[in-house]
């Protein structure tokens, strides 16, 4: 029997950069879960009968909340809902699910590379049926119905068993538990070259796969173990936990430091690589060698070609505005264009379905491709063992030449977290109404050619986004971008990207932050980040 509940709305139902996330006790309060999951189907037209695809990253929370939805998509007049088993099942896996299935559309259970746990985070993001992120115009037609929203729709049934493979009924519709790994792993067949990374394993390449307890871990199991032939081991902490066994599960080199600090030891292996909580972020670290997101970025393009799966070559490369120009270079030297978005992945959606671009990446650990529609951490980390089984050379000297080549953008994020809000507001307030005046002026030393705050013109649909992060650029081609996180769950983050380009191969070994300590040092003072945050340090630095 279908029961129909009266609501009331609730505050802040806005999706962020990547769908809605909160505090797992916000989403435990009740009707919380169930007024936001109507306001997506209220949002969305033609699907009745059609399938929906879910899964989650096995987060505390992820199993209650997947029974939720599944009754409520049953009360819908959704045909079937594919979920993964346990209900487990990546972000890049969900987006190659739904294409693979023509599905209409998926739900994600996931706050990515958020602490997890009773008091950690918990999310919810809608995929649209080409397998990507909602793109805004529906993020703002859901935020709007959760404002008004009345009554929803919730099938009443026993829990469903989400442990055992096959169909089952649930009212008329059928739910269908299936392997997470089966469809992705096939899909990573098609791309690289499987033999030949099993035959540079079988030579004795020695890797760290660290799942940080989340979702990669069946996975990098299946494929890197199972099918490649890494030695047993390769994988560590490759059991998903609810709560991550209490790290957070983001692969950088804070919280994956003890994989940065094997790899910088005498017994490092050939490759270090993490992934995040849903599995789309990516770290590749080789021996000694720390690759950069953004580097990692413009290489993965450069030496696209050595996969089976872009022999061809690649249509163009695709970065979030903060990422650095790195990738400009390498599409600049192949002659295709290098687009730039706001950040976060449903702005590349559009690009990669029309064919503009193969290749894009963030700065914060994400790359991908046109294979799915999500940025994809192991689909990097395979590109990554496909170009070192090629060229037979290790990662430091892949980047070393590529800097060569290229130049060297030295690159850093720094993120003052929990900041008081009203505090990082005023900040970008005030930064936004110096923008006309910052052309022209020194200071230590760096005058600024110009400033403006970030607005993307989609060629596609021709969709403006607005308000996407303060730039300030300098006459000797330096960057500093000023933006606020649109992922966390309490205050706000400010992030602050800081880039130099530096194109004399005899000045490419110096340290990062020391190559960039005049720049860092002004991206505190200029805003005054001090006296209007008082924070003197950021809490992470990338
Ligand atoms: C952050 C990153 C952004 C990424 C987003 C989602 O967003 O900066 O590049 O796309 O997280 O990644 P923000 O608004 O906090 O800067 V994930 O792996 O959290 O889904
Ligand atoms: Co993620």
């Amino acid at each position: 029997m279908i029961r129909v509940v009266a609501t009331t709305p609730f505050e802040g139902q806005k999706p962020g950069t990547s769908g809605l996330r909160k505090k797992v006790p916000v989403f435990q309060q009740p009707h919380y879960v169930e007024n936001f999951v109507q306001a997506i189907f209220d949002s969305l037209e033609g699907f009745a009968g059609q399938t929906l695809v879910l899964g989650g990253d096995g987060r505390y929370f992820n199993r209650e909340a997947i029974q939720t939805v599944l009754k409520m998509a049953a009360a819908a007049g959704f045909g079937r809902v594919a979920v993964g088993k346990g209900g487990i099942l990546s972000t890049p896996a969900t987006s190659c699910v739904i294409r693979k299935r023509k599905a209409f559309g998926g739900i994600i259970l996931s706050a990515s590379h958020n602490a997890g746990g009773p008091q950690g985070d918990f999310g919810i993001k809608y995929n649209i049926g080409a397998g990507g992120p909602a793109p805004e115009h529906i993020t703002d037609a859901i935020f709007a119905r959760t404002k008004t929203i009345s009554e929803y729709r919730i099938l009443e049934a026993p829990d469903v068993d989400i442990d055992t493979l096959g169909e089952v009924g649930l009212g008329e519709m059928v739910v269908e538990v299936f392997d997470p790994v089966a469809d992705y792993a096939e899909l990573m067949r098609t791309l690289v070259d499987f033999d030949a990374i099993r035959a540079l394993f079988q030579n004795g390449f020695t890797m760290r796969f660290d799942a940080m307890h989340a979702v990669t871990g069946p996975y990098a199991h299946a494929i890197l173990e199972g099918m490649l032939g890494a030695a047993p081991g390769t994988v560590v902490n490759g059991t998903p936990e609810p709560d991550f066994a209490g790290h957070h599960p983001d692969p950088n080199l804070v919280y994956a430091k003890d994989l940065y600090d094997l790899l910088m030891s005498d017994a490092a292996p050939d490759l270090g690589a993490a992934s995040d909580g849903d599995g789309d972020r990516n770290l590749i670290i080789g021996r000694g060698q720390f690759v950069t997101p953004s580097d990692s970025l413009a290489m993965i393009a450069a030496n696209a070609h050595l996969a089976p799966g872009y022999s061809g070559g690649i249509a163009g490369i695709a970065r979030s505005m903060p990422t650095s120009g790195a990738a400009d270079r390498v599409a600049e030297k192949l002659g295709i264009t290098c687009y730039e978005t706001p950040t976060g992945w449903k702005f590349f959606g559009n690009l990669l379905d029309a064919g503009l671009a193969t290749i894009c990446g963030e700065e914060s650990a994400g790359t991908g491709s046109n294979h799915v529609r999500e940025k994809d951490g192991l689909w990097a980390v395979l590109m990554w063992l496909n170009i070192l089984a090629a060229r037979r050379e290790s990662v430091a000297d892949i980047v070393r030449g590529h800097w060569v080549t290229y130049g060297r953008n030295y690159y850093t994020r720094h993120d003052f977290e929990e900041v008081d809000a009203a505090a990082a507001d005023g900040l970008m307030n005030a930064l936004r109404e110096r923008l006309a005046t910052l052309p022209g002026q020194v200071f230590s030393g760096l005058t600024v050619e110009k400033a403006d705050d970030f607005s993307y013109h989609d060629p596609v649909d021709g969709s403006v986004t607005t308000k996407q992060g303060v730039r300030v650029f300098f006459t000797d081609g330096s960057r500093i971008v000023y933006r606020l996180s649109g992922t966390g769950t309490a205050g706000a983050t400010l992030r602050v990207y800081i880039e130099r380009f530096e194109p004399d191969a005899g000045r490419h070994a110096q340290e990062t932050q020391a190559a960039l300590a005049d720049l860092v040092a002004l991206s505190r003072s200029l805003p005054d980040i001090p006296g209007r945050t008082g924070r003197t340090e950021p809490d992470v630095i990338t």
